[in-house]
């Protein structure tokens, strides 16, 4: 249960670190589903997806992500209807919630690149803005180092802004350099089990992984039941949605 303390902090700043949510075996049973899931996905890839999973060139390309864990792996769902993890997001968008998407995003050592800065409510364009949630889980400790994500501190207090994507590249979709100067870029480092929730409008990126160690985690993108998505930058299955509570 969050405190009032954490909640305040949620509202000022835009995102919020809980720590120490999942154990180690609960961890260690999401990395093995990864891993297994990577291969199977890389195995059966057809060549129009690589563009969008996989990034680095030639021999060296490695996979970036793996979309909908909540909906298609059994680990990640129960990890998604955690109670304690359900009674915290509810705290912060109201009660009764859904997964309307989710991501696994890897950053392999010495090669994950970074993703720009965001506001996730581009992306999604929820009927109501308070109604979107991020829950970021650490499967590794993040790190300034590995690619930890970065937050614009009250940046939730800003409308949704204007994003760009550049050529090539329709999943990145990011704020001009202009606007994103405007905002100081400040690391959240999570350790593994813990998570960062981040409000939808808030401004966030992650850099490269500089280390010899990867960072992966899982974001469960939350939407309370009822708020509709009526002005998506990309465009979510409904088929995927996962009712929580
Ligand atoms: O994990 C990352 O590097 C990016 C995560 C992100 O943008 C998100 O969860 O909204």
């Amino acid at each position: 249960m969050l405190t009032d303390s954490q909640i305040k902090t949620f509202q000022e700043t835009g995102h919020l670190t809980v720590t120490d949510v999942f154990d180690d075996s609960e961890i260690v049973a999401a990395l093995a589903d990864v891993k297994q899931w990577s291969e199977e996905f890389l195995a059966e890839m057809p060549d129009d997806q690589r563009k969008w999973y996989l990034e680095g060139s030639g021999t060296a390309q490695k996979l970036r992500k793996l979309d909908n864990p909540a909906h298609y792996r059994d680990v990640f769902q129960k990890m998604a209807k955690h109670p304690r993890v359900v009674e915290m997001v509810e705290q912060l968008i109201g009660e009764g919630v859904s997964v309307f998407f989710s991501q696994v995003f890897m950053k392999p050592p010495e090669g994950g690149g970074p993703k720009p800065v965001h506001q996730d409510n581009f992306y999604f364009g929820p009927d109501d803005l308070n109604a979107t949630l991020t829950v970021w889980i650490a499967l590794d400790e993040a790190t300034v180092e590995n690619g930890c994500l970065y937050y614009g501190d009250g940046s939730n207090q800003e409308k949704v802004l204007e994003h760009f994507a550049p050529p090539g590249e329709p999943f990145n979709l990011q704020v001009p350099d202009d606007v994103m100067q405007q905002f100081e870029m400040t690391p959240a480092p999570v350790p593994g089990g813990g998570i960062s929730f981040h409000h939808g409008n808030t401004l966030h990126q992650s850099s490269n992984n500089n280390s010899q160690r990867p960072r992966r985690a899982v974001a469960f993108h939350y939407l309370r039941n009822g708020a509709k998505l009526v002005n998506s930058g990309l465009s979510y299955d409904a088929d995927m949605n996962v009712k929580v509570s």
